[in-house]
């Protein structure tokens, strides 16, 4: 080669190079680690299934402009959650997440307080309350009562065989008061 045609193929091989650490480094950056989707809320409640009562919140927030904000009932469990995918391969799952609750006082039994809550489930139906794979009610990622600030929760799970789905759920069991979620972060491994 002689010297202008190897400079122009050093030029050449030096912007493919470039393109592809860009690419590589933007893919990172939009996966950031997270194997949920709109942890924060900064997209609204996109891919949360929200029909327990997830209400967007733009006062009280961890993060961002936006947190999820359930409002506990006397007579009825309340919440959001998110349904992921599995793979075969994944073995453990961190979870973690933000919470601050208001005046939250359970009705009836302890455990109708605030909490982040894991489920493995067999098909991504959550209404099927045979769909459990290991332990029905896996130890909650956290848990908090009457009046407390943004705090960070956080837990590892064993993945139980047999586990296609994990749904990731916020919840205000049978109580009064106001629970804020932000920064759901859900890590497979
Ligand atoms: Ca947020």
């Amino acid at each position: 080669m002689d010297k202008v045609r190897k400079n122009k193929f050093s030029t050449a091989a030096y912007y493919f190079l470039l393109s592809v650490s860009a690419t590589v480094l933007f893919s990172f950056a939009l996966y950031n680690g997270n194997d949920l989707t709109n942890g924060g809320f900064e997209n609204g409640d996109f891919r949360w299934n929200k029909w327990w009562g997830l209400e967007l919140d733009n006062v009280n927030k961890h993060t961002g402009e936006v947190s999820c904000k359930i409002q506990a009932k006397p007579d009825e469990w309340r919440g959001a959650s998110q349904v992921i995918e599995c793979p075969r391969s994944a073995k453990k799952i961190i979870v973690s997440g933000w919470m601050k609750t208001h005046e939250i006082f359970p009705i009836g039994k302890p455990w109708n307080n605030a909490r982040i809550g894991v489920r493995f489930m067999k098909t991504r139906d959550e209404e099927d309350m045979e769909n459990y794979v290991g332990k029905k009610y896996p130890p909650v990622v956290g848990e908090a009562h009457a009046t407390s600030g943004w705090k960070k929760y956080k837990r590892k799970y064993k993945i139980p065989k047999g586990c296609n789905f994990i749904e990731i759920n916020l919840m205000c069991g049978n109580a009064t008061g106001t629970a804020w979620f932000d920064d759901i972060h859900a890590e497979l491994k």
